[in-house]
């Protein structure tokens, strides 16, 4: 009996590249629309940044109730979570109940990468080739590679010769890693870092953490969510959701409208004492002007350097671990569940890597200018090519045959974020210039699958078969997104919001720092303009 090949027709509607939170919603909503498509997914599984990233400890710091699809009424009143904060492997059984309840696995084909594509100017089509070496043809393509998942590991002389077993945090291996006796060096302490350092401490023999720079947490104080919590929350959870959609973040946080200098210092401290007490990151929105004016960022800063100084024994170790070198809130701020406390351990080592530079890696460990460290594991929590990095690496090619990432190389250039000139009928979701990484990003997610397929839906409307952004609007977009950033103090910290963990990235603020319900409104007024700044030269 002939079995049969559910992609032996390579040519359909959409090619959808990732199956995450982005790449899962946009085939359920044009499917919806009666189109076929096909998404292609490196792993073998759905779920993106939390299929790759199952290291010890990985936790969104988005609350549970909010961290999940709302197009969906009955899976959001279905679905049950067990903490505040959702655990990796929890977030991961979500998304695979998503993805089966939809039935959307039969229109995925996993263990498969785009290696390629090209716009097809002839036929206003691209053209993609795979890893399987298989070419495919679709009117549309649509990136949901997410914005944190081309990972880096620093180019550091010897790691090939290197005895022990190394990962990085975001390609963790499917099967848990036993770090019980052993001796582990874990490299970076971002997000990634700070969650994975406290559980390796409770397991190895010794754990050396190597801390280039030190970095503001907050606490999580993760707890169990009750089944009433939850109920009470998906009572109202349509008025929740539009409200996340219409704020700055897509999280319902608690904005403050005073200004710090508003306050006297009794309330001020008060006021961080409260949200230090609550958790997560709404500490850095106690105050308006946290973000833009120096002073206070100042001062909420000083705050949370003071709980270090309290809370880490060492006065050497804490003011080691003390953040000065950039405002608070400008690189992501984290979110943790021990990190600081977890310096109080006999078995844990801090060494900083600015006073005595990470040299090399030799068969038994890590060297530093100073001291050679003998490992058994080396744990890289060194990052990503954020926003821009999974893009470059698609190697795709507009109707000119122009490389996108050569067209970026001095910044990423798009039009809201959602395309960019010279690339016809290539979206992004989530791309550099849209709010994005600055937000939930299942909320920006969902905001900008509706949009896509709103247009895609307008041009089988009115017959034609190639959108286009329009140079003048892209260039007075990228102007803004600019402009937003310089009015804050973000551009001054080294962040990967700027690009700067990666050596030779331009320095260019990546996300729309307009907010998201700003954001929004503008997508929508495109939209009634008639699209504006967007063309439809060709008709099918
Ligand atoms: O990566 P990072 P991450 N030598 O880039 C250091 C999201 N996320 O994976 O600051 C030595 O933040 C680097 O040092 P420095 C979240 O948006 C969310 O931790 O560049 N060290 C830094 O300490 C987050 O922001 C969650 O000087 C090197 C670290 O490695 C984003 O993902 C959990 C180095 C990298 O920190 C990325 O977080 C996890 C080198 N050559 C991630 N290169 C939650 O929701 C880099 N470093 C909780």
């Amino acid at each position: 009996m002939k079995t049969e090949n559910k992609f032996e027709k390579n040519a359909v509607d959409a090619i959808v590249i990732g199956a995450g939170f982005a790449g899962l919603y946009m085939l359920h909503r044009l499917r919806l629309q009666g189109m076929r498509v096909r998404v292609f997914e490196a792993g073998d599984g759905v779920g993106g940044t939390w299929y790759w990233n199952c290291y010890p400890g990985a936790r969104c710091d988005v609350e549970s109730m909010q961290y999940s699809y709302s197009f969906s009424e009955e899976i959001q009143q279905a679905w049950i979570w067990s903490e505040r904060y959702p655990r990796q492997d929890e977030i991961l059984k979500y998304i695979n109940h998503v993805a089966d309840h939809l039935d959307l696995r039969r229109d995925i084909q996993f263990n498969t990468r785009v290696t390629q594509g090209e716009f097809q100017s002839t036929s206003n089509t691209w053209n993609v080739q795979t890893s399987d070496g298989q070419t495919h043809t679709a009117r549309f393509l649509i990136t949901a590679t997410g914005c944190l998942s081309a990972s880096r590991v620093p180019d550091v002389p010897g790691l090939n010769d290197f005895k022990g077993q190394w990962f990085h945090t975001g390609q963790w291996p499917k099967k848990p890693v036993d770090f019980k006796g052993k001796r582990v060096g874990v490299i970076g302490t971002g997000s990634s870092g700070i969650q994975i350092i406290p559980m390796i401490a409770k397991e190895a023999k010794e754990l050396v953490v190597f801390q280039r720079t030190p970095n503001f947490s907050i606490p999580a104080w993760n707890r169990p969510l009750s089944i009433a919590e939850q109920d009470a929350w998906k009572l109202n959870y349509a008025e929740y959701r539009q409200r996340a959609r219409n704020s700055r973040s897509g999280i319902l946080y608690d904005y403050s409208t005073r200004a710090t200098s508003d306050v006297s210092n009794e309330e001020r401290e008060a006021e961080y004492e409260r949200r230090w007490a609550k958790g997560g990151a709404n500490y850095t929105h106690a105050f308006n002007d946290i973000f833009t004016n120096r002073e206070s960022n100042d001062l909420a800063a000083e705050f949370v350097r003071n709980k270090i100084r309290s809370i880490v024994k060492d006065p050497a170790v804490a003011d080691r671990l003390t953040p000065k070198d950039h405002a608070i809130g400008t690189k992501r701020i984290c979110v943790d569940s021990d990190y600081y406390k977890t310096f109080n351990n006999e078995n844990v080592k801090l060494v900083d890597i600015r006073a005595t530079p990470l040299e090399a890696i030799s068969p038994q460990g890590i060297q530093t200018s100073d001291a050679n460290y003998e490992l058994d594991c080396i744990v890289f929590a060194t990052g990503y090519d954020a926003v821009t990095g999974a893009l470059e690496r698609l190697n795709l090619k507009g109707e000119k045959g122009q490389n996108l990432k050569d067209e970026w190389t001095s910044g990423p250039r798009t039009y809201l974020g959602l395309m960019s000139v010279g690339f016809p009928n290539l979206f992004f979701i989530t791309g550099p210039g849209s709010p994005s990484i600055l937000t939930n990003v299942v909320v920006s997610i969902e905001q900008h699958v509706d949009w896509i397929a709103r247009c895609i839906q307008h041009m089988n409307a009115i017959q034609k078969s190639k959108i286009q952004a329009q140079a003048p609007a892209q260039e007075a977009w990228v102007q803004r997104v600019n402009d937003l950033a310089k009015n804050t103090l973000f551009p001054a910290s080294a962040s990967w919001y700027m690009g700067a963990n990666v050596p030779g990235k331009p320095r260019v603020f990546l996300p729309f720092l307009g907010g998201l319900g700003t954001y929004t409104e503008i997508c929508e007024q495109v939209i009634s303009d008639g699209y504006r700044g967007f063309d439809f030269p060709s008709s099918l």
